[in-house]
């Protein structure tokens, strides 16, 4: 321990604990203001909160890796509860191999195919969203529209989808501690955790999918067959939960800042960027950690080697020392630049997925509707990880 250990700031919060989940950014303020980094007493890991740290560490790969995981538990020391991802839990060069080979896949080319399709689905549920007038943001579209084009563009088996969520739930709670949160989403969900290995089959995949085309790349590129079927988990771990609370949390800002909302129907090409800035906003991604692979100085605090850094990503994108009112949902802001997505050779693989998915409805609500109104209390669906929200009652009025 370096002579510096004593300043640390300790802290005993939790930001694991029910409270904290309920309403995370409550708590950021406190968290940043402590200092750039912290000592979380309760998991005996460090922490940062501040953009200029968290972006910092995430551009560091080498001091701060994800072989160890990016979650609570140290590869290291405790066996991870799947086997880890090829992509998400690994360092150079395995992840250079592996994310060379899937951004091959999730390519712009592969996205501009998808879109004219994914356009008419959009168009067509909000067209049906818009007619019912009330509906649950939540249920009726952030879940609903993902689930009508992602699943068929990995190619997934047809019995048994409903299953994916389940188990992102489950994925994402696990990077978290073994808390009550993550065992209730265990209990009773099990099966999700073998449907998803038998979806990632290659005979279970459809020609022409994201899913069969990993397993003729890995063929191609002479690696390991038992990769193919732990990259597609990539897929549906990633792929789904994300977008899903992406898209509820659009609504949801379109819905508590009308004048946004209103500049967007004026101009649907502001629907990047609204989506964009929904990203940065509420996070959907709250946080990740990774592991220092030596003795590092950061700000004048040594973190030692084998030490557990949580990031706090959600908190990042609403530091006051980086943005003008952080709080606020402003659609015209530029809000590149936001680390919603992470940083650096982890940034997310799908996220000119989720930015399209993101993109079309947004731009269909500023085509088809004049407003957007909260008709409710939202109902919140805590997770480890995820900014999650279950239910969301709005009332849209139509052109
Ligand atoms: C990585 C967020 C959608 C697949 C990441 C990371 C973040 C993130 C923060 C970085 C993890 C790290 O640094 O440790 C999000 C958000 C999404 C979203 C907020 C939606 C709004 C998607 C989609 C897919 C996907 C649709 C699949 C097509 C992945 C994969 C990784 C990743 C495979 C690991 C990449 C790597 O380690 O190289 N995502 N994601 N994500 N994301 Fe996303
Ligand atoms: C993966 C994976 C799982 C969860 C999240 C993620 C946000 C990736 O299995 O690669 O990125």
């Amino acid at each position: 321990m370096g002579l510096f250990e004593a300043s640390v700031p300790h802290l005993t919060v939790d930001p694991f604990d029910e409270e904290f989940l309920a309403d995370p950014f409550a708590h950021h303020g406190r968290l940043r203001d402590a200092g750039p980094v912290v000592w979380l007493e309760k998991y005996q890991v460090y922490a940062m909160a501040r953009f200029e740290e968290v972006q910092a560490a995430l551009r560091d790969h080498e001091t701060f890796c994800s072989a160890r995981g990016v979650g609570l538990a140290d590869f290291a020391k405790e066996e991870p509860f799947r086997a880890p991802s090829l992509l998400l839990e690994t360092d150079p060069p395995l992840h250079s191999q592996t994310r060379k080979l899937m951004s091959r896949i999730v390519s712009l080319k592969a996205l501009k195919e998808l879109r004219p399709l994914w356009q008419e689905k959009a168009q067509a549920l909000v067209a049906s969203l818009v007619e019912r007038g009330r509906f649950d943001a939540a249920t009726d579209l952030g879940e609903v529209f993902p689930m009508q084009v992602f699943p068929d563009t990995i190619g997934l088996m047809d019995e048994g989808r409903e299953k994916l969520i389940e188990y992102a739930t489950i994925v994402f709670n696990g990077f978290g501690p073994r808390n009550r949160v993550f065992e209730q989403s265990l209990i009773g969900k099990e099966d999700s955790i073998a449907w998803v290995e038998e979806a990632c089959k290659r005979e279970n995949l459809k020609p022409g999918g994201w899913g069969m085309a990993v397993y003729d790349a890995v063929t191609e590129a002479g690696l390991p067959p038992d990769y193919a079927p732990r990259l597609v988990r990539s897929f549906l771990s990633a792929g789904v939960d994300t977008t899903v609370n992406g898209i509820s949390h659009l609504m949801l800002a379109l819905g508590k800042y009308p004048q946004e909302f209103s500049k967007l129907c004026a101009d649907p090409k502001l629907a990047t960027r609204a989506f964009e800035e929904s990203l940065r906003w509420d996070s959907t991604v709250q946080t990740f950690f990774r592991t220092a692979t030596r003795d590092v100085d950061v700000a004048g605090t040594t973190i030692p080697e084998g030490a557990k850094v949580l990031l706090f990503l959600a908190s990042a994108n609403r530091d006051p020392r980086k943005w003008d009112g952080p709080d606020e949902f402003r659609i015209e802001r530029p809000a590149g630049g936001h680390v919603g997505f992470g940083f650096g050779i982890h940034q997310c693989l799908g996220q000119m997925v989720a930015r399209l998915e993101g993109e079309l409805i947004a731009a269909e609500f500023a085509r088809q509707a004049s407003s957007i109104r909260i008709a409710g209390e939202p109902v919140r669906r805590l997770n480890n990880t995820l900014w999650a929200i279950s239910s969301l009652p709005v009332e849209v009025a139509g052109k």
